[in-house]
């Protein structure tokens, strides 16, 4: 029995439409800048959220109604819920999804039997995968929820806690290899402290580097080869996540000989939590060529933790798509709605509208984002503020001609620096609101 008998398939209605069950701007086959949308946006539903959300807040239990649950926790319950995510997903039109271990297959007494439970539901997604078409964004592992992580997985104090996650990254990592996964995520769930009184900093990245290098070498042994992303946060569930941001990322990267082998996954959410934009945290990532793939949500500026909303926002995502245009667009990454539904929003229909809501969000975003990089007006305004550095003195500097001394003649000579001209910012703001 179908869990969405009302919905056939979502399809495109164009801005006019006032069906909320439509797309007004996302068309899969359109074309933005030689590229289908489908392709250029690459749209994938979490597991975690969509099929394992409750609604639960720290306040009070779960409202959301999914009728196809049967409120138990077995294996059956899982495949079932599993056909239902892609019932879900097809009829959405999303090409991806993505998931955690734990999300999809239950635990059991023991790792051999919670690894049998994941073989069971895997099989499931397997024939769901080939009967749709829809392909996994990337797979990753929960090594945060149960209580033998609570001091971090690979940055824990007790060795066979580092040795348990390296078990169950290493049955994700087969599991993403097995469906096919274009990618496979770490976010340091509970990788980082609550206070230094009691943690030894070093040692605990001594570690993280030691477990991601033994990911990176199992997946070249079992000839996985997608890609490998980690995801920044600053903080939630720990007090400071040693991933904090995109630049504290790359530098922990750089320093364990680990670059070539991580892109970032950028998350909203955690770039307004770490006290960046998340236009900021792209560019970050995109100038060191690890602007991988993004989870799309977005914070409340009056909530001050990780809400996970759906994106709406047509200025973030006008930014968001700039900066992935600018570097190239995605390769192995997509567009990918870590985002929730509010604990109010309890009906299965209201997963629709959410989705809808940031898909179009998005395909909006494109379009105007292709649309300013048409005009090229603001290109312009970036590159000729540098023209300085195009010829003469800045020209001969990047070409490394210059040392302090001859510098100290060239301004002694002309007795001070040329005159600064305008930034502009209130200019390009105005420009930008003209595209929207
Ligand atoms: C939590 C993270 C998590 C990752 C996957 O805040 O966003 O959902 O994306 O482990
Ligand atoms: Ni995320
Ligand atoms: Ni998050």
């Amino acid at each position: 029995m179908a869990a969405f008998p009302e919905i056939t398939r979502i399809g495109f209605e164009g801005p006019q439409s006032k069906n909320p069950l439509a797309f007004r701007y996302y068309n899969a086959d359109e074309l933005v800048e030689g590229r289908t949308m489908r392709d250029h946006l690459r749209f994938s539903v979490v597991y975690w959220h969509t099929f394992r959300g409750t609604g639960s807040d720290p306040f009070g239990p779960g409202t959301a109604q999914r009728p196809w649950e049967d409120g138990s926790d077995s294996v059956e319950n899982a495949q079932n819920r599993a056909r239902v995510a892609f019932e879900f997903i097809e009829k959405l039109g999303a090409p991806f999804y993505a998931f955690h271990d734990r999300d999809v297959a239950p635990e059991g007494a023991n790792l051999a039997e919670t690894n049998r439970n994941l073989d069971a539901v895997v099989k499931v997604l397997k024939e769901e995968q080939q009967r749709t078409g829809i392909k996994l964004l990337w797979g990753t592992a929960n090594l945060f929820s149960n209580p033998r992580y609570m001091h971090g997985a690979a940055t824990s104090p007790n060795a066979e806690a580092f040795a348990f996650a390296a078990a169950q990254v290493k049955k994700a990592l087969e599991t993403t290899k097995e469906l096919d996964g274009a990618g496979y995520v770490f976010w340091g769930g509970r990788e980082g402290y609550q206070n230094l009184w009691n943690t030894d900093m070093k040692r605990e990245l001594d570690h993280l580097a030691k477990f991601l290098h033994m990911a990176v070498d199992y997946a070249k042994e079992i000839g996985f080869a997608g890609q490998f992303y980690i995801e920044p946060k600053p903080k939630e569930p720990t007090k400071h996540q040693y991933d904090s941001d995109a630049a504290a990322c790359l530098n922990f990267l750089r320093e364990y000989d680990l670059l070539p082998h991580l892109k970032l996954n950028l998350e909203t959410n955690h770039a307004t939590l770490a006290g960046h934009t998340m236009q900021h945290e792209l560019e970050v990532a995109g100038a060191a060529g690890a602007l991988g793939s993004i989870d799309a949500n977005t914070g409340d500026m009056l909530l001050g933790w990780d809400t996970d909303q759906f994106p709406t926002d047509v200025y973030l995502t006008t930014q968001c798509m700039l900066s992935v245009l600018k570097y190239g667009g995605f390769t192995s990454g997509g567009v990918n709605f870590d985002a929730k539904v509010r604990r109010e929003s309890f009906e299965p229909i209201d997963l629709f509208y959410a989705h809808i809501g940031g898909m179009d969000a998005f395909a909006r975003g494109l379009k105007i984002a292709a649309a300013i990089r048409a005009d090229g007006r603001l290109e312009e305004f970036r590159r000729s503020r540098y023209a300085s550095w195009d010829g003469g003195l800045g020209a001969e500097i990047e070409a490394g001609k210059h040392d302090f001394k001859s510098l100290e003649q060239a301004m002694l000579r002309k007795g001070d620096a040329a005159p600064n001209q305008s930034g502009r910012q209130e200019m390009l703001e105005n420009l930008i609101n003209t595209y929207l």
